[in-house]
């Protein structure tokens, strides 16, 4: 651990252009800000009654937890706020949330999931804050159109996670490498931890649900059979782990290689996660980190969003395990 705080990291690293109005600069700090306002809450979640469902299902038809609208409410609240956003969306919300005229407005777009794996919070397991940061196109003004917001990930200029674990971890990346931060609860302040992070060519783990395995297609079979039986560059066998909670999964996943999959299946042929604001964000992590992340047939970062919560299959990982499950694909017509 050095003593860098993320924003003098941000400091020394940003792009300074005679242009530059310091508004991304602006729009990561009041984001970590939030990160901070939500592991706060979440640490003193066995203490308050704010575990359990609100009762409510969400727009992907999903029960919403107390702490899911907790995340919310302070991510759009802290957000509009922040003057460099001119519109939002959140897992969480049918609608594109437009940043209300009474607050000055940003050129970016912020795409989010206020709190991924929230299933997984009754049982005190990790869970993550994902998002993904657009720039709106040149030359636009007024009142954010949705065909602006709806941009491939090759576009995004920033992406990351706050990882609420053991300890919470941000991890970003501006496309100048991914980096690693821990927050120090005593000062509370991210410090740098994990500079230049590097996914592994090649992993030892594969993460999948095995129990959709009769609704997945063939490929998937094909592949989750290779990983059963082929070797690792060591000579032994791969490993399966599933948290359940992507975000901690492709944590485990940047740190020490293999491959995560979430794969189309008959009751879900879009597969289950959402484009913008779950794959994109995490597949421009990956291959920032020298991984790559696919849809079994192409790059996620390539696929062109068909609304706000499009979903996408994903595989995402280590280079030599995210290619094995695309030959896989390549032998199989759509
Ligand atoms: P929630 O945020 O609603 O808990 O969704 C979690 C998630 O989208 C993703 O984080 C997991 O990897 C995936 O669902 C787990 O889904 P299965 O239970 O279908 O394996």
């Amino acid at each position: 651990m050095t003593d860098v705080t993320v924003t003098e990291h941000l400091l020394l690293h940003q792009k300074r252009t005679p242009q530059a109005t310091g508004q991304f600069t602006g729009l990561l700090h009041d984001l970590i800000l939030s990160g901070k306002s939500i592991s706060r809450r979440i640490n003193k979640a066995g203490l308050l009654d704010i575990l359990g469902g609100t009762g409510e299902v969400n727009v992907q038809g999903e029960n919403v937890q107390k702490l899911d609208a907790i995340a919310n409410r302070i991510m759009k609240y802290r957000m509009e706020r922040c003057g460099a956003l001119c519109a939002m969306s959140s897992e969480e919300e049918v609608d594109l949330i437009r940043v209300s005229p009474e607050f000055p407005r940003g050129d970016y777009i912020l795409i989010f999931d206020p709190l991924d794996g929230s299933s997984n919070i009754d049982v005190n397991i990790n869970v993550g804050t994902i998002f993904s940061i657009l720039r709106r196109p040149e030359g636009r003004s007024g009142d954010v159109d949705i065909q602006e917001v709806l941009q491939p990930g090759t576009r995004q200029v920033g992406a990351g996670y706050i990882l609420y674990g053991p300890s919470t971890m941000l991890v970003l990346s501006t496309g100048q490498g991914v980096h690693g931060f821990t927050l120090d609860p005593g000062v509370g302040e991210f410090l740098l931890s994990h500079p230049d992070m590097r996914i592994p060519r090649q992993g030892s783990i594969y993460s999948v649900n095995e129990g959709n395995r009769e609704n997945w297609d063939a490929p998937t079979r094909e592949a989750v059979e290779w990983f059963h039986t082929c070797k690792t560059p060591g000579g032994e066998n791969y490993s399966a782990r599933y948290v359940g909670a992507l975000v901690a999964d492709f944590h485990r996943t940047l740190l020490s290689g293999g491959i995560y999959m979430y794969p189309p299946d008959k009751r879900k042929p879009e597969g289950k996660l959402r484009l913008m604001c779950e794959a994109n964000p995490l597949a421009f992590l990956a291959e920032q980190a020298g991984g790559l992340a696919s849809d079994g047939r192409g790059r996620i970062l390539e696929r062109i969003p068909s609304h706000l919560h499009a979903r996408t299959p994903l595989f995402i990982g280590s280079p030599v395990d995210v290619e094995a499950v695309e030959k896989m694909y390549a032998g199989h017509a759509r």
